[in-house]
């Protein structure tokens, strides 16, 4: 495990806000256990294992009824302790996967029978190579007959620069971290608007109001700096929001949040109980679960 690197608090608190019935935590992660999932030997960082057990455990204790488990860097390609994952969880998970071009149709139709129902374009560089624009390209010509979705990772710098690359995909996009915004800015200044720009525009487009202890400066617990964009996207976007844990926190050197303080955050960008019906539960079934 890298030493600058912390590991996630095995006892969250239980938070005060009671999640709506049905709710879903639709960003976490699972770690190995390397033993049995080695990590990918192209990988920008080890983490420590957190395994599938304590995913469902922790969704437990928080309340929700289904996780979406998205593919970290970490395991590159290599889905396996994904799709262990999703088997464990009696159809309470779906998946995001990561792909190569050379994947197989038999491949697709084995990870969408385990209940993938994505993949992730990952362009944050300090987490991976760039691949070329031309391979993800087919890649998703590959999933998109599927009804498959793409997750999107992206530094808010950069969102000039591939915009017209996304808006040309041919899926629907689910944006990671509200697209990584620079908090600091303002909530309607120029960076900010073209993201709120690319959903007006992409009704196709959809994003996670999640990560307020990875975005913000002012910190935690109360990560009030976020709030106003998250806030903003929930307002604008009520049927296009997700949300999730982030669970278990990759790559964060600054703090450990406690996901019960997490959870206690959604009340606070999702301000009425319609609000919160959405972003928790009716969005994240209507794409996770009720594929046309
Ligand atoms: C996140 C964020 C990060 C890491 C990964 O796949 C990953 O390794 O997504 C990050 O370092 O910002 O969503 O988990």
């Amino acid at each position: 495990m890298d030493a600058d690197w912390l590991v996630f608090d095995p006892h969250p608190s239980r938070p005060a806000f009671r999640v709506p019935r049905g709710a879903v935590d639709a960003h976490c992660h699972i770690f190995g256990p390397g033993n049995r999932f080695p990590y990918a030997a192209e990988r920008k960082y080890t983490p420590c294992d957190a395994s599938a057990a304590e995913l469902l455990a922790l969704r437990d204790h928080l309340g929700f009824a289904c996780n979406v488990i998205v593919q970290a860097t970490c395991h590159g390609a290599d889905n396996r302790a994904l799709v262990d994952a999703l088997a464990r969880s009696d159809g309470r998970a779906r998946g995001i996967a990561t792909v190569r071009a050379d994947v197989t149709d038999a491949e697709l139709q084995a990870l969408d029978k385990a209940g993938v129902r994505g993949v992730r374009f990952n362009f944050v560089k300090r987490l991976v190579d760039t691949t070329p624009r031309e391979t993800l390209r087919a890649i998703a010509a590959r999933i998109a007959p599927l009804g498959w979705h793409i997750v999107i990772y992206f530094e808010s710098a950069d969102l000039p620069e591939l915009y017209d690359f996304f808006t040309a995909l041919p899926t629907t996009l689910v944006v990671d971290h509200m697209g990584r915004p620079d908090v600091t800015k303002p909530v309607d200044g120029t960076e900010f608007e073209l993201f709120v720009r690319l959903m007006r525009e992409q009704p196709t487009i959809w994003c996670k109001v999640s990560c307020p202890e990875r975005l913000s400066k002012s910190g935690p617990p109360s990560y009030d700096d976020v709030v106003p964009f998250a806030r903003r996207l929930v307002e604008t976007f009520p049927d296009r929001v997700l949300w999730g844990t982030d669970w278990p926190h990759p790559n964060l050197k600054s703090h450990m949040p406690d996901d019960g303080r997490l959870v206690d955050f959604i009340p606070r960008i999702a301000v009425t109980a319609e609000l919160q019906r959405k972003l928790l539960v009716d969005n994240p079934t209507r794409l996770y679960w009720n594929r046309q």
